[in-house]
């Protein structure tokens, strides 16, 4: 693949809801996501992709096999020699990722493997391949949860992890609901729910995504397979006390829930580093947020995650019982909900092992970034392809990877599909 393909599709996608700052606001059912939509029905009719929406909200583009091979279940085929899983009905080889960013978010995340699906399709069809099996790319809705607060919240629907009627009433930071602002888009919240029979079609997912991290960088190989993603979650946490006068109320009479806050944001810190996992509050809402007012409630989103659930757990409950404590002495309120727990995920061990076998000996890595890759691994044989991020940052607009690496991504995920599939 060379690198001028990559870099003209790339340019087509890249202004798409890019703000000044070069950060991204790509939120779900909004008008930049609708423009991506546009984008990809464009992407899919020009190659002759037959192009759908799911009950959920989520794109398909498909290269149907020439013809679907329904076979005998008993005997393995080779994709079923590829996983550990019992032999299923013939399936497609869904690839793809999502559209969507968190707020101010870099221009890779997602979209990369979105990318590199159109043009690891077109690596193909230059080679004059003749898949065996339906090749799909996907693009799933509001994977970073940057608009409703849920991630995955398009895999979650598909596959039953989230109740429908939950989903339809997330409501985003200015009280719109997924509902109403389906309605707006022209889509109907009403058949939002479980879609197992396109599960049921599907006999493996592969996501292309930029690596979150800097494992990669100094590697040989600009691409790596995922071994699993670390359990985590997200937690919202309501402070409560009592608003009252920022200069007349004496120190002793005040209930300040910024105290607890602040005290909570150190805690996480500490807990986190104490059991070796992760934890960040980057999202925080004060009421009633003046100046000369001391705040009634302060609402925090709390982000854990560790290498297994012990170490999650232990941070979740040091966490609790530190800042409970702490509200008893500030005189404040304090509750924790889980908005998302997402448990650990192993990715098929004989489909990683023989992806990586074909890409050469591609190093594996976990990580603990969450992925629709995750979320469908509990229903289809799923790998994962990280391609190199030099500096490892993402979720922010210095988010970048090389014109050659992610070309070299496009012709891994070319070699994949070719394996699996054709
Ligand atoms: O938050 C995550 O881990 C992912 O980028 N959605
Ligand atoms: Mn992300
Ligand atoms: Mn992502």
């Amino acid at each position: 693949m060379d690198t001028d393909a990559f870099r003209r599709l790339w340019n087509e996608l890249e202004p798409i809801g890019r703000t000044e700052a070069g950060g991204y606001l790509r939120f779900s059912w909004t008008e930049s996501d609708l423009r991506l939509r546009l984008w990809f029905q464009a992407q899919a009719r020009l190659r002759g992709l037959r192009c759908e929406e799911d009950r959920n909200g989520n794109l398909y583009a498909w290269w149907d096999a020439e013809k679907e091979q329904v076979v005998d279940p008993d005997r393995p085929r080779p994709l079923d020699q590829l996983t550990a899983r019992k032999p299923r009905r013939e399936g497609a080889v869904l690839t793809g990722s999502h559209f969507d960013s968190v707020p101010h978010g870099g221009a890779y995340d997602g979209p990369l493997g979105i990318v590199s699906a159109f043009l690891a399709v077109d690596r193909l069809r230059a080679e004059d391949a003749q898949p065996k099996r339906p090749i799909g790319i996907a693009a799933f809705t509001e994977e970073e949860g940057g608009r409703f607060g849920v991630p995955c919240l398009g895999s979650r629907l598909m596959t039953g992890v989230i109740d429908s009627d939950r989903a339809r009433a997330l409501t985003d930071p200015d009280g719109v609901t997924l509902a109403q602002a389906m309605r707006d888009a022209g889509a109907d919240p009403a058949t939002l729910g479980p879609d197992p029979e396109r599960l049921e079609r599907l006999a493996a997912f592969i996501e292309l995504h930029i690596e979150q991290g800097r494992a990669l960088d100094g590697s040989e190989s600009p691409v790596a397979v995922a071994t699993a993603i670390w359990p985590h979650g997200r937690w919202r946490v309501t402070f409560t006390g009592e608003a009252d006068h920022a200069g007349t109320t004496r120190l002793p009479d005040r209930r300040d829930p910024m105290l607890t806050f602040a005290f909570a944001v150190l805690a996480a810190r500490k807990e986190a580093r104490l059991a070796g996992g992760v934890a960040t509050v980057g999202r925080v809402e004060v009421e009633p947020n003046a100046t000369n007012a001391i705040a009634s409630t302060v609402t925090a989103w709390l982000d854990a995650r560790a290498p297994d659930e012990a170490v999650l757990g232990e941070i979740l409950s040091g966490f609790e019982s530190k800042v409970t404590e702490r509200a008893g002495r500030d005189g404040t309120g304090v509750a924790i909900a889980p908005e998302s727990e997402t448990p650990i995920v192993e990715f098929d061990a004989s489909l990683r092992d023989r992806i990586a076998a074909l890409l050469g000996g591609a190093p594996v890595l976990p990580t603990a970034a969450g992925h629709d890759a995750g979320v469908l691994s509990a229903h289809v044989p799923t790998a994962m392809l990280f391609v190199r991020n030099p500096t490892g940052v993402s979720h922010a607009p210095g988010e970048s990877a090389s014109d050659e690496d992610c070309a070299a991504g496009v012709e891994a995920l070319a070699a994949v599909l070719r394996e699996l599939a054709c």
